[in-house]
């Protein structure tokens, strides 16, 4: 051996780091500090990208749609108690919505915080994460850094993707061991989300469902849409003749415009249908739990495709469970379907196709109108010509009204474009969602905000300024939330949902050097997001809507309690 002055030595800081760049792990969302505040500057001068964010929440939203958009998992970097709850919140999202994520958090001392004797920043990091994430680790020894972070890995990609939460205490970063012992300790994780093959009896039986519909329909989900067994899909669907339905972000795996796209009939498709056959989509509130008023008084079959099996009868039973990942199942139901697969009853893709038509019709003129301040359909308008001429671009979108209308006026033509508040309707994913896009993807965003949804990552615009990243972002600024028009008649405060009144929030990007544009009709409008997509550069466009333009809670105003007291 060696004499010990000789040995190469290596340490915790480099060992987390070749571990992930062993793993593809390439890119790092956080906000320094200590105990990582090295850790990061290390990562970076190693060639990681190391996005460093205004806050650990945003840094988070980041990293779980870096997993959506590449499945592999996104890498988010906080610092101990206040920096990992700040991040917290991004990796129970990551977990509900089923993105692969990893929360990466430095802690303080274990001896300290067991003891609870008040160390810089105490916190029992992980039993906090525990319950709010898939799979949570802590490592104690630099030796075991190789294994720990592969736990990680498979964990947020294998079977359901979902968030990991990984604890590497203060003392880690610093303990050195031998160089080529740290080496042989680090793993890379070999196929780390295997492919789950359905049984061929599930497939079988989920045939035989379909081949009975007199008015079969499909629902594409998110789960299919990161599944990226795109092509598969898209056979499958045009197949099978079947009118299929998107939920918000499966709009484009297969374009809104397709011949079957049953998008603008969905509470028909919804009441009509005798068999619904869910691909990657969960029957949770945005499907109604597959049951009441809107889903008819028809009888229904449900046949779902999912990777987790306690996933089927969670709402309605499932007649037909598939279970296995979507590009598996799909292609064992298209071998399964033979030369001669009978097209759905012609009334009923008629009626399909009629009650759309009817829809996008009655929509058309509303789109047109030049009003002056713009209500929604008017600036939405634009909007959707702009994404159908520039099909790659990756539409970000939160609001109530400005999410609900857009997700129904914007159509999408490319799987994995839009990008909006998932599961749990969520403000604040917006300017996280479009970093993490611009990094990953390398194409334009376009990111459609309520001046609400805005405010709750509104600060990383000077993070998009400072990586100069192609990122647009429209705020529709009706001066409030739903609407800017409430008022407080018991006192001088404002009331609860209304703002400052003819806010300028596109002079916020002009202090950190980016474009900002005031526009008030649609005209102004469209130029200066054509302006902002052509150039690439840094943009905020402060969109005046019309404060009475909007409804309490968009589209899901039904879900507000009401007070059995009437106002007095
Ligand atoms: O078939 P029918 O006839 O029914 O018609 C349907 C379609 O067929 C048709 N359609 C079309 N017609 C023509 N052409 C086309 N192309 C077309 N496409 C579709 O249109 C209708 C409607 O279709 P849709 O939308 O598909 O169907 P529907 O019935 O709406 O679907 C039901 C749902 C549930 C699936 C759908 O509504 C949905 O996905 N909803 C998601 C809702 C959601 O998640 N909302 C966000 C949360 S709201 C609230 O909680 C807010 N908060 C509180 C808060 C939150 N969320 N988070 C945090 C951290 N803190 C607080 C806040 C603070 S929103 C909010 C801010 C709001 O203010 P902003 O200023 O930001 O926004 P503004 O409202 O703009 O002011
Ligand atoms: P949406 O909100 O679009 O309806 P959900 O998030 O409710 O979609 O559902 C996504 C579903 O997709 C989850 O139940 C998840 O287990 C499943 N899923 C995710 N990835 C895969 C995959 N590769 N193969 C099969 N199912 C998947
Ligand atoms: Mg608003």
């Amino acid at each position: 051996a060696a004499p010990e002055a000789e040995r190469e030595l290596t340490d915790g800081f480099n060992l987390i780091i070749d571990a992930l760049k062993l793993n593809g792990l390439d890119t790092i969302y956080g906000v320094p500090g200590i105990p990582i505040t090295d850790f990061g500057r290390m990562a970076q001068a190693a060639g990681i990208r190391v996005l460093s964010f205004r806050h650990e929440q945003n840094a988070g939203y980041a990293a779980s749609i870096a997993g959506f958009l590449t499945k592999k998992p996104g890498i988010c970097l906080t610092v101990s108690a206040p920096g990992f709850l700040n991040g917290l919140t991004a990796l129970a999202h990551a977990t509900t919505n089923c993105f692969p994520m990893i929360l990466i958090s430095g802690s303080s001392e274990r001896e300290i915080v067991d003891l609870q004797q008040g160390d810089y920043e105490e916190m029992d990091q992980l039993a906090v994460a525990k319950p709010l994430c898939k799979a949570a680790f802590r490592i104690l020894h630099a030796q075991d850094i190789g294994i720990g972070l592969a736990r990680a890995i498979r964990a947020a990609v294998s079977g359901r993707p979902g968030g990991v939460y990984l604890d590497l205490p203060a003392k880690l970063f610093g303990q050195v061991m031998d160089a080529e012992e740290g080496r042989k300790s680090l793993v890379k994780v070999i196929d780390a989300a295997p492919a789950q093959l359905p049984a061929p009896d599930s497939v079988k039986r989920a045939l035989d469902v379909l081949k009975g519909a007199k008015r079969p329909l499909i629902i594409l989900g998110k789960g299919a849409a990161y599944a990226q067994a795109d092509d598969e899909i898209r056979q499958f669907v045009e197949r099978s003749g079947i009118p299929f339905l998107p939920m918000s972000m499966a709009k484009g795996l297969l374009p809104d415009l397709h011949p079957q796209c049953a998008g603008a009939a969905r509470s028909t498709v919804l009441k009509d249908s005798d068999v619904v056959m869910l691909i990657g989509a969960r029957l949770n509130w945005l499907l109604s739990h597959g049951k009441g008023k809107s889903w008819g008084d028809q009888p229904k079959k449900f046949i779902q495709i999912d990777i987790e099996p306690k996933e089927m009868d969670s709402n309605v039973e499932i007649v037909a469970p598939v279970v296995g990942d979507i590009g598996s199942c799909v292609s064992a139901l298209l071998a399964g379907m033979g030369g001669a697969w009978p097209v759905p009853p012609a009334d009923w893709t008629a009626a399909v196709a009629r009650k759309r038509d009817e829809n996008v019709a009655k929509m058309a003129p509303r789109l047109m109108n030049n009003n002056v301040p713009m209500d929604y359909h008017g600036a939405l308008g634009v909007l959707r010509t702009i994404i159908a001429e520039r099909p790659d671009a990756i539409l970000i979108n939160e609001g109530a009204n400005t999410l609900d209308l857009a997700r129904g006026v914007i159509d999408m033509h490319q799987p994995r474009k839009r990008l909006d508040v998932g599961t749990w309707g969520v403000m604040g994913i917006g300017m996280g969602y479009a970093i993490a896009a611009a990094v990953e993807t390398g194409k334009p965003v376009l990111a459609v905000e309520g001046d609400s949804a805005f405010g709750f990552s509104g600060m990383e615009v000077e993070t998009i300024c400072r990586y100069n990243l192609p990122v647009c972002v429209v705020i529709f600024n009706n001066n409030g939330i739903y609407r800017g028009t409430d008022v407080n008649t018991a006192g001088d405060d404002p009331a609860t949902t209304v703002f400052v009144k003819d806010a300028r929030y596109d002079r916020m990007m002009e202090a950190f050097g980016g474009v900002g544009v005031n526009a008030v009709s649609p005209d102004e409008l469209k130029r200066a997001v054509n302006a902002a997509m052509d150039s690439g550069k840094p943009t905020l466009i402060n969109a005046v809507i019309d404060p009475t333009a909007g409804s309490e809670s968009g589209r899901i105003g039904n879900l507000n309690p009401q007070s059995a007291l009437k106002k007095k």
